[in-house]
């Protein structure tokens, strides 16, 4: 197939970009290193540094034998967008190409600003590029559990049957996010459902849960060729960060009461479960929805079972509960169902005491590198 990863630069992009090229398809990987600029303006930059995508293209060509065609643009901008869509004409665009952290948009005006005006005009223009010059490309576009927030019922994948005074219908489940980050991907989502009702485009909208790791089968080949890895309190996920504190010695950083719960996946099911939905599209004028997640954990579990697997390699991993930065629920009910991709095949890599061990090891190897100051958390909710 002709993939468009847009954003194939971040975290996702990169090892996805690589496992298709490996896997035979034609991969174009579009991006404006719009999250190392932030990075970089934030003080957060990863604790690997990464080559830019021209010479990692030309790296993995070399180990591989395959191609990555790099385009540096800024997907915002509609003639970028357009053009490329055009030129290229996918059949797949799989799209990354947003600002992805709570707690940059939660900064201040002009993070938030950037991060509504990107997200949503990347949205826009792709869908319109796909509307005019690919009408029947796949969008695969990454949205998050966190669309859901934390209601008090079981969640659905995407779509709830809603009876009211005694008729039926079938809605886009309700959606309370706890970031403007998050709150940006429930209006792509409407924007998407909108554009499938109106144009017949064909849309799969990925409800990810938060990604930990940094292998991958390609990544395995060099580490050069490793995803950016982040750490720090604006960019990196929980897990990934619990890696990084307990190399350090810094003890978990548990926000509130620690009773967060959140559906977790391996960067690799990441990289399977999009591939499973290209390989299996929907039809022309379907919005289809995947929770996207293998396991939940509370944020005391996770602490847990990194302390314990820490603990046996020789670290000494302390666990502290922080004063929480952010306005979310500390203890709530949370059921999420998970059906749809595991019945097309998607095949659970689990946070095993092996996996924890592995991910500690290849962090040990860059520990001179970790900065510590960029750990504890500089950015509240409330703007103080
Ligand atoms: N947390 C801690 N301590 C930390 C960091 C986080 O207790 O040091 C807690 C947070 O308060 C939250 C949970 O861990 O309750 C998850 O936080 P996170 O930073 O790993 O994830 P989040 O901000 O929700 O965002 C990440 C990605 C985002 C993706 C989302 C999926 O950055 O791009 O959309 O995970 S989800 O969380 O399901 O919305």
């Amino acid at each position: 197939m002709k993939v468009l990863v847009l954003g194939g630069d971040g975290y996702l992009g990169w090892p996805t970009a690589m496992s298709f090229a490996s896997k035979g398809h034609d991969v174009v990987v579009l991006d404006n290193y719009l999250r190392r600029n932030m990075a970089r303006e934030t003080n957060s930059e990863a604790l690997i540094h990464s080559q830019n995508l021209d010479e990692r293209a030309e790296l993995f060509f070399a180990m591989t034998g395959k191609r990555i065609e790099i385009i540096i643009g800024d997907c915002s901008r509609d003639r970028i967008m357009l053009e490329a869509v055009q030129k290229l004409t996918p059949d797949v665009v799989i799209h990354y190409a947003e600002q992805p952290s709570g707690p940059y948009s939660m900064r201040g005006f002009d993070e938030a600003k950037l991060t509504l005006d990107n997200n949503l005009g990347v949205t826009f223009n792709l869908i319109w590029a796909v509307i005019k010059y690919a009408p029947n490309c796949h969008i695969i576009k990454l949205g998050t559990m966190g669309e859901y927030g934390t209601p008090n019922i079981d969640i659905e994948e995407g779509w709830i049957e809603v009876t009211h005074n005694g008729r039926n219908d079938k809605f886009l489940y309700p959606r309370q996010a706890g970031s403007l980050y998050h709150t940006t991907k429930v209006l792509d989502t409407d924007l998407l459902w909108f554009y499938v009702r109106s144009y017949g485009i064909r849309v799969t909208d990925l409800m990810q849960g938060p990604v930990y790791g940094l292998s991958t089968e390609e990544s395995d080949l060099d580490d050069r060729l490793l995803p950016n890895f982040h750490y720090d309190d604006i960019f990196g996920t929980v897990v990934n960060r619990f890696l990084v504190q307990a190399v350090a010695d810094v003890p978990l950083t548990v926000y509130g009461k620690g009773g967060q719960t959140r559906g977790y996946l391996n960067l690799r099911d990441t990289l399977q479960c999009v591939e499973l939905a290209m390989l299996n599209p929907p039809k022309n004028g379907e919005l289809r929805i995947f929770n996207q997640f293998t396991e939940l954990f509370s944020v005391n579990e996770l602490a847990a079972k990194i302390q314990y697997v820490g603990n046996t390699m020789g670290l000494n991993v302390k666990i502290d509960k922080v004063s929480n930065p952010r306005k979310e629920a500390e203890e709530h009910y949370y059921n999420a169902k998970r059906d749809g991709l595991i019945e097309l095949g998607l095949s659970p890599t689990l946070l095993t005491d092996d996996v924890i061990s592995s991910m500690i090891e290849k962090v040990l190897l860059y520990k001179n590198l970790i900065n510590i100051p960029k750990i504890l958390p500089r950015v509240r909710w409330s703007g103080k």
